[in-house]
C-alpha cells in the first residue's frame, strides 16, 4: 500500500475547500427519483474496501520524444491505497435508472479553465461501467479520511481505468440519456495524432510494470551502482485489462528474458509483487527491463507508440545500473 503522502496527485485546477456539513451529493438526469445524500447518508450505506492501483493516464509521458505539453511525469503517476466507501450501482439501483439511460456523468467542485473553456471537472462512464461490481464512492483511503488533496469528502474509484475517470470532490451524478460531451470526455483524454483528431477515448489500464532501482544513486546524474554478487530484483506490476499472469526480466536491455516470481495481489485491482534472482556476470553495466504480460495476452511493447497527449505509455521499464 502507498501512505497518502507518497501517493501520486494529479489537479487540474485547484483543491476545493469543502464544509461537509453543508456538502451534498446530488443524483438526477435520467432517475426514478432523484436523490440529495450527506456524508452521514453514504457512510451509513453497505461500506466497502478495496485496494486500487490508480495510475495517471500521462505516466510515462515524459519518456516520449517529441514531449507531450502537460505533465511530466517520468515513472511516478502510480500508487495503490485501499479506498472504503459504498459501491456506486446500488446508489444508482435506489434512484432508479430510467429508460434510454447510456452513460452517467460524474462531476467535481473543482473549476478551472481549459481548452478556452470554463468548467467544472467533469467525466462520464458507460452505463454497463458504472454498474460494474467494484465502482465505489469512496470517503477514506487507507483507513482515514481522504485528504483534501485526494477528493474530500467523496470521490469515485473506478478500479482498472486510469486515474481522469476517479472524479475527485463529486457533487453531482447524472444519468444521461445521450454520450457526455464535455471538454474531459470529447477534448481531453482522447489518444490522436493531431489536434483536430477525434481520436480514440483512454479508457483502462493496459499493463505495465517497474522495477525498484537496485543498488545507490548518484546525486546528480541518478546513475545507479550496484555491488557485484547475488541480487534480488523487486518490483510491482498491473493491468486494468485483465490479471497480471506473467512478469519477465531482462539484465541486458531485452535481448534474452527470464521468468520473475509473481507476489501475492491485495485484491484484483491491486498492483503485483514480483521478484527476480539475478546473478551479475560481473563488472559492468547492465540494463534492466521487465515486461508483464495479462492473462488476456496484453503485453507491454518495448517501444510506445507516440500520442499527442502522452497518454498510456506502458513500454518496459528500463533501469541501467553499474556493477562495481
Ligand atoms: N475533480 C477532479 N477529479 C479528478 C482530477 C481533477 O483534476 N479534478 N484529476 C483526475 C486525474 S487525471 C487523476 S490521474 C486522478 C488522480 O487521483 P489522485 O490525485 O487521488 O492520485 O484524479 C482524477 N480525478
Ligand atoms: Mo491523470
Amino acid at each position: 500500500m502507498t501512505p497518502a503522502g507518497l501517493h501520486y496527485l494529479l489537479i487540474h485546477y485547484d483543491i476545493p475547500v469543502v464544509d461537509p456539513a453543508g456538502w451534498r451529493l446530488a443524483v438526477t438526469g435520467r432517475v426514478d427519483h432523484e436523490l440529495s445524500l450527506s456524508l452521514d447518508d453514504l457512510r451509513a450505506r453497505p461500506a466497502v474496501t478495496t485496494a486500487v492501483t490508480l495510475e495517471c493516464a500521462g505516466n510515462g509521458r515524459a519518456q516520449l520524444s517529441p514531449r507531450p505539453l502537460s505533465q511530466p511525469w517520468l515513472f511516478e503517476a502510480v500508487g495503490t491505497a485501499e479506498w472504503t466507501g459504498t459501491p456506486l450501482r446500488g446508489l444508482l439501483e435506489d434512484a432508479g435508472i430510467g429508460a434510454g439511460a447510456v452513460e452517467v456523468a460524474f462531476r467535481g467542485l473543482d473549476r478551472g479553465i481549459e481548452g478556452d473553456e470554463e468548467q467544472l471537472y467533469e467525466r462520464s462512464l458507460p452505463l454497463a461501467e458504472a454498474l460494474g461490481d467494484h465502482v465505489l464512492l469512496a470517503y477514506e483511503m487507507n483507513g482515514a479520511p481522504l485528504p483534501p488533496q485526494h477528493g474530500f469528502p467523496l470521490r469515485l474509484v473506478v478500479p482498472g481505468w486510469y486515474g481522469m475517470a476517479s472524479v475527485k470532490w463529486l457533487e453531482r451524478i447524472s444519468v444521461l440519456d445521450s454520450p457526455f460531451g464535455g471538454y474531459q470526455q470529447a477534448r481531453g483524454y482522447r489518444v490522436r495524432q493531431t489536434p483536430d483528431e477525434d481520436g480514440e477515448p483512454v479508457s483502462r489500464i493496459v499493463p505495465r510494470s517497474l522495477i525498484i532501482p537496485p543498488g545507490v544513486p548518484d546525486f546528480a546524474t541518478r546513475a545507479r551502482t550496484l555491488a557485484d554478487g547475488p541480487c534480488v530484483v523487486r518490483g510491482r506490476a498491473w493491468s486494468g485489462l485483465a490479471p497480471v499472469e506473467r512478469v519477465e526480466v531482462s539484465a541486458d536491455g531485452g535481448e534474452t528474458w527470464g521468468d520473475a516470481r509473481l507476489g501475492p495481489q491485495a485484491s484484483r485491482w491491486a498492483w503485483r509483487s514480483w521478484e527476480w534472482d539475478w546473478e551479475p556476470p560481473g563488472p559492468g553495466t547492465y540494463e534492466l527491463c521487465s515486461r508483464a504480460t495479462d492473462d488476456a495476452g496484453n503485453t507491454q511493447p518495448l517501444e510506445a507508440p507516440w500520442n499527442l497527449g502522452g497518454y498510456a505509455n506502458n513500454e518496459v521499464h528500463r533501469v541501467e545500473v553499474a556493477v562495481a
